[in-house]
């Protein structure tokens, strides 16, 4: 058995004043919640340390004030802190800004003495560039990120193999696949998935949370794999984040799932060694993967 408790460490809304301390106070907040219930690993949501910004032009707000120049930095350190006293590793997204001027949509993974052993750049970035008066709310990710470039890869940490992506990277099959193929025994993941399609008014928050678990669920199934999603939710300035934190098994059910839009701890036991019936059966890849036929998944 090797069981990691997992805590899933929804948060609510960052408002675009909200300054970064504060946000901190509130991640370490639930991460003293989580140590009392005895966990060995904290979630927390992409661009966990601001609002969504991509949802603002910059004559709406001071975008280059989201990125961080360094991770651990000044106002994260106390967190890495407070995770190294409790032992708890942790995983988070924040907006990545590199020596070379390269933004990324980025999160890390940290071991339980704080030391990250994983970085991953959202490969996946879904809305536009230029600014679309068409839409309800603007989707900028693909105007402050460069699509990631480090793959998808996975790290043996706490004695599991596991793997990260954010958000949008949940929705392609691709993403699970690639690290599946690498053994990834629990896939983290953050994000922030507006309540309304910025194109389609009428989608409800039913369907967009339904869309939601299904791309995690079969995730997860598919290649037999836990799977732990972490929303920041709630109302940003005016723009609704859904909530919907959930922690999936290797069968693809849900054990473990948000019941607010605020800050919001989910926790379940992860027993990793119940990804081995279905990667050693129906998804033996080695024994029933037939690869000749896929050369399309690669090609344009
Ligand atoms: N947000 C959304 C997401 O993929 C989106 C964007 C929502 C795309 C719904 C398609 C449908 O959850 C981020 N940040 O990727």
């Amino acid at each position: 058995m090797r069981v990691i408790k997992i805590g899933g460490a929804q948060m609510g809304p960052i408002q675009k004043a909200e300054d970064r301390a504060s946000v901190v106070a509130r991640m370490i907040a639930l991460l003293d919640r989580a140590a009392e219930q005895g966990c060995g690993l904290v979630v927390f949501p992409e661009l966990a340390l601001t609002t969504f910004f991509p949802r603002w032009k910059e004559h709406e707000a001071d975008i280059p004030s989201f990125y961080e120049d360094a991770m651990p930095n000044a106002a994260t350190q106390p967190l890495f802190d407070r995770a190294k006293a409790h032992g708890i590793a942790i995983s988070f997204g924040y907006a990545e800004r590199t020596p070379e001027g390269r933004r990324f949509n980025t999160s890390i993974l940290t071991d339980r003495t704080g030391a990250i052993v994983g970085k991953y750049r959202k490969v996946h970035l879904p809305g536009h560039v230029e600014y679309d008066p068409e839409r309800t709310h603007q989707h900028l990710e693909k105007r402050y990120f460069e699509p990631g470039d480090l793959g998808f890869p996975v790290w043996r940490n706490e004695g599991a193999v596991m793997g990260m992506c954010i958000c949008n990277d949940r929705r392609w099959p691709e993403t699970w696949r690639v690290m599946g193929l690498q053994g990834v025994e629990l896939v983290v993941l953050g994000y922030n998935t507006p309540s309304v399609n910025s194109q389609m008014g009428d989608e409800g928050l039913e369907k967009r949370l339904y869309h939601s678990e299904l791309s995690i669920t079969s995730g997860a199934y598919q290649n037999a794999c836990w799977a732990v999603a972490v929303a920041k939710a709630g109302d940003e300035d005016g723009h609704p984040l859904m909530g919907g934190s959930i922690i999936v098994d290797p069968n693809g059910f849900v054990v473990a799932r948000a019941q607010t839009e605020g800050d919001e701890l989910i926790v379940a036991d992860a027993d990793m060694d119940a990804c081995n019936f279905g990667k050693e059966t129906i998804f033996d890849f080695a024994r029933h993967r037939r690869i000749e036929h896929y050369g399309r998944i690669t090609a344009q």
